[in-house]
């Protein structure tokens, strides 16, 4: 760990120095000035070496012991980092002073040897147990992170999920709303995909809900859309600020899309390969109607283009 004097006593640091490597305290510093200390530890931190401990000489004439230790205890970067005042006045006064500056401790000169090994010792124990709280409280913070990410997808396709897709459709419909747009919705489902899972198994079943969450994905240009899995083999894809005909014409893009992939199904009834039906529908949130309405709109439109006929679109 690294440790600093901030003292204008060559025979202090000298004396200092001696015990502390004794002690394995290896990389001691010294400097004479708060400016220079202050580099000393800006430039410490940058090289991802911070130092842990400063030991500030009360009776310097070249830096005033108590500002030194105001200004370092008030940088946020620094204000935990400890510091040990080193005095030859113990009085009250100034041992007071030297605490409210922000001292943790304190030694009085002459110091001795045990003295000087046994506060140093405790004031790194506490730094060691600081960083590493700090070191878990950031560690929680990252999982916390990853946790909220993860609920709001999908494990199998990597889509947002159900959760997800709530909640975004709530905000999008107030969002259109107010801004008098109108909210587009697909609701995509594949066509006669237990046939699929009969026929190849449910390993192919999961490869091919893949296959056809990245047709979606690639189907949609803006950032702002967003596809879900809705549940099981179902999807939606919210579209913020879109009509009719732009919903229609993404609904087109994914048809194309997952005729280009050509995904084999021995069962399907319609073309030999991996299809689906599309519901759309469209249009701008009103005081009257909720969000539910819209996606009863684009249920019933997929309903529609499951009746007549399967891979196809209905609005
Ligand atoms: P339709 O064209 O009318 O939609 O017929 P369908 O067979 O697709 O519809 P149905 O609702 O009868 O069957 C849906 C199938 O989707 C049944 C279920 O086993 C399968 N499925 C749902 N979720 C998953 C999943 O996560 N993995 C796999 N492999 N299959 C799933
Ligand atoms: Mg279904
Ligand atoms: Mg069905
Ligand atoms: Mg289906």
């Amino acid at each position: 760990m690294k440790i600093l004097i901030v003292t204008d006593s060559a025979s202090t640091v000298a004396q200092l120095t001696v015990i502390l490597n004794g002690a394995n305290y290896m990389d001691v510093r010294a400097v004479i000035t708060l400016d220079e200390a202050m580099i000393a530890m800006k430039r410490a931190a940058l090289a991802d070496t911070p130092v842990d401990l400063v030991l500030i000489d009360l009776d310097n004439a070249a830096a005033d012991g108590l500002v030194a230790t105001l200004t370092i205890k008030s940088h946020r970067e620094f204000e935990d980092v400890p510091i040990i005042s080193i005095t030859a006045d113990d009085s009250a006064k100034v041992l007071d002073r030297a605490f409210a500056a922000g001292a943790s401790d304190y030694l009085v000169q002459p110091v001795g040897k045990t003295e000087l090994r046994a506060r140093v010792r405790s004031a790194l124990q506490l730094r060691r147990e600081m960083i590493k709280r700090m070191l878990r409280e950031r560690e929680l913070e990252r999982l916390a992170r990853k946790l909220e990410r993860m609920s709001n997808l999908d494990g199998l396709t990597g889509l947002a999920n159900r959760r997800c897709f709530d909640d975004t459709l709530v905000r999008e419909w107030v969002r259109n709303g107010r801004e008098d747009h109108p909210l587009g919705l697909l609701m995509i489902d594949i066509d006669h995909f237990k046939l699929y899972n009969d026929a190849l198994g449910h390993v192919d079943g999961d490869t091919c809900l893949r296959k056809v969450a990245d047709a979606l994905t690639q189907a949609t240009r803006r950032p702002a859309d967003l596809v879900a899995r809705y549940g099981g083999e179902e999807f939606a894809i919210i579209l913020p600020n879109t009509d009719f005909e732009g919903a229609q014409s993404v609904a087109d893009n994914i048809h194309d899309n997952l005729a280009s992939q050509n995904i084999r199904h021995p069962d399907s009834t319609v073309g030999g390969c991996v299809t689906v039906s599309i519901g759309v529908a469209s249009g701008v949130p009103t005081c009257g109607t909720t969000p539910e309405h819209l996606v009863h709109a684009a249920d019933r439109a997929l309903y529609q283009a499951k009746q007549s006929g399967r891979n196809r679109t209905e609005g």
